[in-house]
């Protein structure tokens, strides 16, 4: 059972305070759970579509992170399991990370955010902070480069998020914390052969005709009008596209969440629309953030490459 009574309110939501149980119903804990035991050592929750690719990288954060106090210590089993209790979403957890899938797109991610976003607050987590691993299409640069993003941008090429709220339309800001970005690039710098920029990220709720592509089952528009949006895009600093940084950034901001979003490219989007790959270079690619960002938990954990000063924006869940 969680005792709500040490934490201070929630800073987005003063109904949670009513809410006894609060179920969280998509990973299927509650307060009725002991969350603070369960998961108030949590300082990293890493997010990515795939459930492979989530668990994947939780079996590597156990091996790389093996010697790293906290991670070392964990009585996680091995391979970690999945304890999600639901079949939504996977969740793992290896001592202070924990490692969840988020599918695709708003709706999908937007419901696992309210539910992890809680998770932490009734665990009590000290300035715990989000990360995206993920893939996207670059605009303009290398495929294979890994992007840090800067500022979110919604589909219509607008710094903010737009999301429908009991029958209305409600403009969010949308942020990622700098300081983190900082860190993060400077460790995925130190690293041999990954690639590591720091740019816009363009969020849109659709693969297809959302990010102006010509190859999906229904296209009313034509070239000219996707490289005038690609272009009007790179213009605004827009170096890649995915379906879920706007939304993240909204949330983790709006709860007083760090949050960064760490995506490879897999295209560049000026030279086409289809995905053409070998699954031995997707997986490589894949890697690529994955491995910035236990280079990122290393340096944190280990106290390494922050000299130790507190974040930017400290986190108050
Ligand atoms: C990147 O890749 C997925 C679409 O293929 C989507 O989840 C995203 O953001
Ligand atoms: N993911 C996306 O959302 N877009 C791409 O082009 C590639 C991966």
């Amino acid at each position: 059972m969680t005792d709500k009574s040490d934490l201070p309110p929630f800073p987005s939501n003063p109904h949670l305070a009513e809410l006894n149980p609060d179920k969280l119903y998509h990973i299927g804990y509650s307060t009725d759970d002991d969350l603070k035991q369960l998961f108030g050592d949590v300082k990293f929750v890493c997010m990515g579509g795939s459930t492979t690719r989530m668990a994947n990288f939780a079996a590597l954060v156990q091996k790389s992170l093996a010697d790293v106090p906290g991670v070392r210590d964990a009585q996680s089993p091995c391979p970690p399991e999945n304890i999600s209790r639901s079949d939504r979403y996977v969740m793992y957890k290896i001592g202070p990370v924990l490692s969840v899938n988020h599918g695709m797109g708003f709706s999908s991610v937007s419901i696992l955010l309210h539910e992890i976003i809680k998770l932490l607050y009734y665990a009590g987590c000290d300035d715990p902070v989000i990360i995206r691993i993920g893939t996207s299409g670059g605009i303009g640069i290398a495929p294979g480069t890994v992007v840090v993003t800067k500022q979110p941008f919604n589909a219509e090429i607008q710094p903010h998020h737009n999301v429908i709220v009991a029958g209305k339309v409600a403009q969010r800001e949308s942020y990622m914390d700098e300081k983190t970005r900082k860190d993060i690039i400077a460790c995925g710098q130190r690293l041999d052969d990954v690639s590591v920029v720091a740019g816009n990220t363009m969020s849109t709720d659709d693969f297809y005709e959302g990010q102006g592509r010509l190859d999906g089952a229904v296209c009313k528009t034509d070239l000219a009008t996707k490289m005038a949006f690609l272009e009007q895009a790179k213009d605004k600093g827009v170096v890649n596209i995915e379906m879920e940084c706007v939304v993240m950034g909204a949330l983790c901001h709006a709860s007083r969440v760090r949050c960064a979003c760490v995506c490879v490219t897999l295209l560049n989007r000026l030279n086409g629309d289809q995905v053409n790959m070998t699954k031995e270079q997707h997986d490589r690619y894949q890697a690529h953030p994955q491995q910035v960002v236990i280079a990122y938990m290393r340096s944190v954990l280990t106290g390494e490459a922050n000299g130790d000063e507190p974040s930017a924006k400290k986190s108050r869940l």
